[in-house]
């Protein structure tokens, strides 16, 4: 019974495999963007940042379930998303290892199988909102998503390549690399953070092998952390008793270690690298200047932190003079969002400002005003819609 399956498992995702490879191949000789004709139309309700590298956001009345659909997940690539084939694909664990590896997906795949529902944000979500205005792909609201990954985790990995005691850093690279002279992405995560039992190399997405926009055939998924993290087509980490010295490590994903004035100019030695991801929510059940004349609007959308639990979320409908408590979704894991829900009862015709402010568990609240850096990550300040209403 059990084989019986598996069998029709393999074949399915044989053929998705198959198409995948031959609409890329076809792609990738017009010279078109490399992804699946599948992907390419699922994915056209997203709002293009950039065609080429693929930088799409979702636009957050999309997001209406605790699981974001992968055609709705959005997509950052800083370069050209390789196709790679996953015959051919291995990933290569080397530097400060005992026995260096190279191993191959279905080697992963007799790794104990992780399922982890996960919410991945962009650092520079939100970025568009800061004043003075920073350079940088203009994320608005809906560069955020969650799904259930499925994978390994990355310290099983590890134990296997030995990693030595004066490991602290583990380069990731994937298969993209720079535009023209650009530098390649490496990202590089502590030794730390590597280990934790949540930090996994993931080879599924909602169930299906991992979509080519989203690191097919496998990438990391850094819990609680900035996207970036999350290297995608990863082919190589490398175990280092270093920090990585390239510029997505020294020079991009870093903040001032203090509040700066905005429109300043940073040294890097004021800077610290962006990790956590900050208490943030988001109203997704009414677009931006709405018309609503029912007698009752629902105000949902989610919330999330990095390293904390979402404690409550507080819905206000007057312009932020008054707060109600929302009501917290049951669906909950301890590194994706929570949605909440507030009903509110129209009394009287006007526009209003609606707001959402999450509390977490560490009792961080989000702020009215977003601090300013440089490259503007981090975006959290309490969300706002604007409704108009008309009362019958
Ligand atoms: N190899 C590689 N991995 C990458 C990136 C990239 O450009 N190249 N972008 C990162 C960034 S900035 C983010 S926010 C996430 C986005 O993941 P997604 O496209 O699956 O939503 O992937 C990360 N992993
Ligand atoms: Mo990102």
């Amino acid at each position: 019974m059990q084989a019986a399956h598996l069998t029709v498992d393999t074949r399915r995702s044989f053929l998705a495999q198959v198409c995948r490879l031959g609409a890329a191949a076809l792609l990738g000789s017009a010279g078109a963007a490399r992804t699946t004709f599948g992907e390419q139309r699922s994915k056209e309700r997203l709002i293009i940042r950039s065609p080429r590298p693929e930088d799409l956001e979702t636009p957050p009345h999309l997001l209406t379930s605790w699981i974001t659909p992968n055609d709705l997940f959005y997509v950052r690539s800083h370069f050209y998303t390789p196709v790679l084939n996953e015959a051919e694909w291995k990933l290569v664990i080397d530097g400060n290892v005992d026995r260096p590896l190279e191993i191959t997906l279905s080697e992963l795949r007799s790794f104990p199988s992780i399922r982890q529902v996960v919410t991945l944000e962009c650092a520079g979500n939100g970025r568009a909102f800061f004043e003075p205005r920073v350079p940088g792909v203009q994320w608005e609201k809906g560069a955020v998503g969650t799904a259930e990954w499925r994978g390994v985790r990355l310290r099983d990995v590890l134990a296997r390549a030995g990693a030595a005691r004066t490991a602290r850093y583990l380069w990731l690279d994937g298969a993209d690399r720079g535009i023209d002279r650009a530098p390649d992405f490496i990202r590089s995560l502590p030794v730390e953070k590597a280990l934790d039992p949540a930090t996994l190399l993931v080879y599924e997405m909602n169930g299906e092998p991992l979509p080519v926009s989203h690191g097919f055939p496998l990438r990391a998924v850094v819990p609680g952390w900035e996207g970036a993290y999350s290297v995608k087509w990863l082919t190589h980490i490398r175990v280092s008793e270093s920090d990585h010295d390239g510029p997505f490590t020294q020079s991009g994903y870093r903040r001032p270690r203090r509040p700066v004035k905005p429109g300043v100019l940073v040294a890097p030695s004021d800077t610290v690298p962006v990790r956590e991801l900050p208490v943030k929510s988001l109203i997704t059940s009414v677009a931006h200047d709405a018309n609503v004349s029912r007698a009752e609007v629902r105000i949902a959308g989610f919330a999330w932190v990095g390293d904390a639990e979402i404690r409550r979320v507080d819905v206000s409908t007057d312009n932020g003079r008054t707060w109600n408590e929302a009501r917290l979704g049951r669906e909950r894991a301890q590194y994706a969002w929570r949605q909440f829900e507030y009903l509110w009862r129209l009394r009287e015709t006007g526009s209003y400002a609606v707001m959402s402010r999450a509390t977490d568990s560490r009792a961080r609240v989000q702020p009215i005003v977003a601090e300013w850096n440089p490259a503007g990550y981090l975006w959290n300040a309490i969300d706002q819609v604007r409704l108009n209403v008309q009362v019958e």
